[in-house]
């Protein structure tokens, strides 16, 4: 698993380089957000259980069949594996934003995450809707802890959008 700075670290130990300008700039700026990243990680493990129950909610309010016989998410077993994935994704999300680094993801969720989903029957587009409308929620949440901008949180849910369904957003 890897962070911002242990990955520079080892592309340029690679190489035998020194760190150069990019390097340089890229270290700064993962510093300079760093206070920032952190305070969005506080903003979420706060409200963590809010997060995943409220947008469980919106995202079976959108797509009501999906709790319906028939449905994924229908009865209650499955019904507790969807939020509990839910919530797989937004923990390692804040873990990936703390990292600076998608890697996490990579390493711990998503790896074969497509093919269980699919043997299982797990849909992915109502999956993906929910990671998304989590990332709203967060955004909120971020914002009322004071961050302007946060345009930074965006990152690993959209990653994990893209990796889980291989389509651009
Ligand atoms: C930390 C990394 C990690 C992830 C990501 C993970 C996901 C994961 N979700 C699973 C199941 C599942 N995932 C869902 C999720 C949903 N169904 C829906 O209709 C919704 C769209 C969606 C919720 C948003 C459901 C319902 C199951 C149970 C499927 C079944 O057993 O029939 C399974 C199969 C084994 C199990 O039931 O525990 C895995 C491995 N496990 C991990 O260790």
């Amino acid at each position: 698993m890897q962070d911002a700075v242990t990955n520079l670290i080892k592309n340029y130990d690679i190489s035998g380089r020194y760190f150069d300008r990019n390097a340089v700039d890229s270290l700064k700026s993962y510093f300079e957000s760093g206070t920032q990243r952190v305070q969005a990680a506080a903003a979420i493990n706060s409200n963590a259980a809010f997060i995943v129950k409220e947008s469980a909610v919106k995202l079976f309010e959108d797509q009501p069949e999906l709790i319906r016989p028939g449905g994924n998410a229908y009865t209650t077993r499955r019904y507790a594996a969807c939020l509990r994935d839910m919530d797989y994704y937004l923990r390692y999300a804040t873990y990936a934003l703390v990292a600076g680094s998608m890697d996490v993801l990579d390493e711990r969720v998503l790896q074969g995450l497509r093919e269980t989903y699919n043997s299982l029957g797990v849909p992915i587009a109502p999956t993906v809707a929910g990671i998304q409308i989590m990332k709203d929620m967060v955004k909120e949440q971020v914002a009322a802890s004071g961050i302007s901008d946060t345009s930074f949180v965006d990152e690993p849910f959209d990653y994990m959008t893209r990796e889980l369904s291989e389509i651009d957003i």
